[in-house]
């Protein structure tokens, strides 16, 4: 066994053991109890009761100090086995046990005890309760017995458990900082996104502001696949049930889409990805060996029956915006393609700052054929293509069987989150089926009919899955070409208000997203106000500026550069917005 396996094994038997105090512990503060299960999570651990009354934070402290005091005398966990008819006896007065104990199939019944405590389990336990490391109880929710809703409701208490307080200490750091960081509370703090429950789960409304951020974001998206050679197009979000049959989306992917609505004599249906209309933007006119690549670009919408358990703020939607290309090349141009994907991808998260990123090769699943269309060698060369693209970059990737999308192999950039849950952002995927099933063609050097190959990529993900991660990555304080008011403008007093939209007006006139703060409030509680809305630059105007033609500068961090003059503030601004966007 490797040391992390172990130590991962001790860490689950630490959080078990853990478990059964917190069930003692509540047992002898609410004598009524019944005790349904308490397994080991990650990070801790729960337990369910069913009790009298509503548990309250003063309860929680309660449990804690008990468990703790057990911890304290360090009693043996101590395993025994009895028959199920003791077992039985045993619990009689725990009905939830008993139904538990139902459902063994064994004769024999597995039991842990400590202090005087005894609870059905399998075990692993540490040695002893002085032995389970560093805890914190931290909520309480309601959680259906075995997860059916037609169950009793029981309450659940959480915990949280590491090896030692300084692990322990780490963790509840990082929680509080994905906490205050979380996308779907600074979207709203900042006033970024909405929904509305008339509108629908997964169903985002973006508001000016995070409407801005986005602009700034497609502009610049789109700015740089213009001088990658990309052309730009624009398609409609829905098409015909008989092109997603002929894509195969009705096959392999109709567990995703919206089903399809009945007009008089078709069915038409939302897409749910955009290649089909690229591919028939493609099939529109002959093309010759010469045109190709032909990169075909869209900020595409479309739209995906994610199921509601999955939604999350704006990290998986059902209406999303994909910054979506369909690259149709020779089978020799594929490996340069590739490479021209990926140096867009790496200029792009250089600019936006991210840097923490793996590359996972999503493969098919050769067990499970049903999933994916075309056949082996299809399958084989795509594959093969993928990984040597891969290798001849240098880049080392881990490889994730039953991945792939249904008509090619992806390699898919994935990023983590705070607490370390990881998503797929950048895709690159290699396709060999559909040019097949719409019957693309070009004409070759030879003058003969031959097959393009198409690479379905997207850089930034969609707009929505990247704003969620872009938002928790500068924490809401957006940099200043991304931020959606780059400065305000604060006057000192009402007298200065009129000189305030003067400099509001150049600003303006400079391209620069700005605001004039008219309020009749106390100029700190502005300045507190705009630092709240991480607003990049506050610029202060009073009776020596508005003399000198000039504005008193403070940033976001804190930092007071003082007055400077309007049109160096302007050029400043400016150059920021110019060095942060051609970074390399
Ligand atoms: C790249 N046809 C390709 C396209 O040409 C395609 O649609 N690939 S995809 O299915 O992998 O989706 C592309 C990206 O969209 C994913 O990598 C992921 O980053 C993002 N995405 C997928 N589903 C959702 C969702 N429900 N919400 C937000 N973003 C999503
Ligand atoms: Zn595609």
């Amino acid at each position: 066994m490797t040391e992390q396996a172990q130590q991962d094994d001790r860490l689950y038997a630490m959080r078990h053991s853990a478990a059964h105090i917190m069930a003692e512990a509540v047992l002898e503060l609410m004598p009524g109890a019944k005790l349904a299960i308490g397994p080991p999570i990650e990070h801790g651990f729960y337990y369910d009761f069913e009790l009298p009354e509503s548990l309250t934070k003063e309860d929680l402290a309660k449990i804690d100090r008990r468990m703790r005091r057990t911890m304290k005398r360090n009693f043996a966990f101590e395993h025994s086995e009895i028959s199920k008819e003791e077992a039985r006896k045993m619990f009689a007065d725990q009905a939830y046990k008993l139904e538990l104990i139902d459902g063994i199939e064994d004769d024999k019944v597995s039991l842990y005890t400590h202090n005087k405590f005894v609870d059905l389990c399998e075990g692993p336990h540490v040695e002893r309760t002085g032995k389970v490391g560093a805890f914190k109880l931290t909520n309480i929710a309601g959680a259906y017995w075995r997860g059916d809703e037609n169950n009793t409701m029981l309450q659940r208490i959480y915990g949280v458990l590491f090896a030692t307080q300084e692990e322990l200490d780490a963790h509840l750091e990082r929680v509080e900082d994905a906490r205050r960081r979380d996308h779907r509370r600074l979207g709203r703090e900042l006033e970024l996104f909405t929904t509305h429950e008339d509108i629908g789960a997964g169903l985002p409304l973006w508001l000016p502001k995070g409407a801005t951020v986005r602009r700034m974001l497609e502009e610049f998206i789109t700015g740089l696949e213009r001088e990658a050679g990309y052309q730009h197009v624009y398609s409609p979000h829905l098409g015909k049930r008989e092109l997603y049959e002929r894509s195969g989306h009705w096959d392999h992917f109709k567990d995703d889409m919206f089903p399809p609505m009945q007009l008089e004599h078709e069915q038409m249906v939302l897409r749910p990805m955009n290649c089909p209309h690229h591919i028939l933007i493609y099939a529109s006119k002959l093309h010759s060996y010469r045109d190709l690549p032909v990169r075909l670009a869209e900020l595409g919408t479309m739209y995906r029956w994610e199921r509601s358990g999955v939604l999350g703020g704006l990290s998986r939607v059902r209406a999303m915006t994909l910054n979506d290309a369909h690259i149709f090349c020779a089978p020799e141009q594929v490996k340069e393609e590739f490479s021209g994907v990926m140096q867009l991808v790496e200029r792009a998260y250089d600019i936006l700052g991210i840097t923490e990123y793996s590359y996972q090769l999503s493969l098919r699943d050769p067990d499970d054929k049903e999933k994916y269309a075309g056949d082996d060698e299809m399958w084989d060369v795509a594959e093969d293509t993928l990984r040597e693209a891969m290798d001849d970059l240098g880049l080392t990737y881990t490889e994730a069987v039953g991945e792939a999308a249904f008509y090619g192999p992806k390699l898919d950039i994935q990023f983590a989150d705070l607490m370390g849950r990881e998503e797929t952002y950048s895709t690159v995927q290699i396709d060999f089926y559909l040019p097949k099933q719409f019957d693309l063609t070009y004409i070759g050097e030879d003058g003969a009919e031959h097959r393009p190959v198409i690479i379905h990529r997207g850089v930034l993900s969609t707009m929505e899955r990247m704003m969620a991660y872009l938002i928790e990555l500068y924490g809401g304080a957006f940099p200043l070409w991304l931020a959606p008011v780059q400065a305000v403008v604060i006057p000192i007093a009402d007298r200065h208000n009129d000189y305030g939209r003067r400099v509001v007006d150049d600003l303006r006139a400079a391209d620069l997203r700005v605001e004039l703060d008219d309020r009749g409030e106390r100029m700190q509680a502005k300045i507190r106000d705009a630092q709240m809305q991480k607003v990049p630059y506050m610029l202060v105007v009073g009776d020596k500026e508005e003399a000198a033609g000039a504005v008193a500068v403070r940033q976001r961090s804190g930092d007071d550069l003082g007055a400077l003059p309007l049109f160096q503030v302007i050029d400043r601004l400016k150059d920021e917005i110019t060095t942060a966007m051609s970074s390399n």
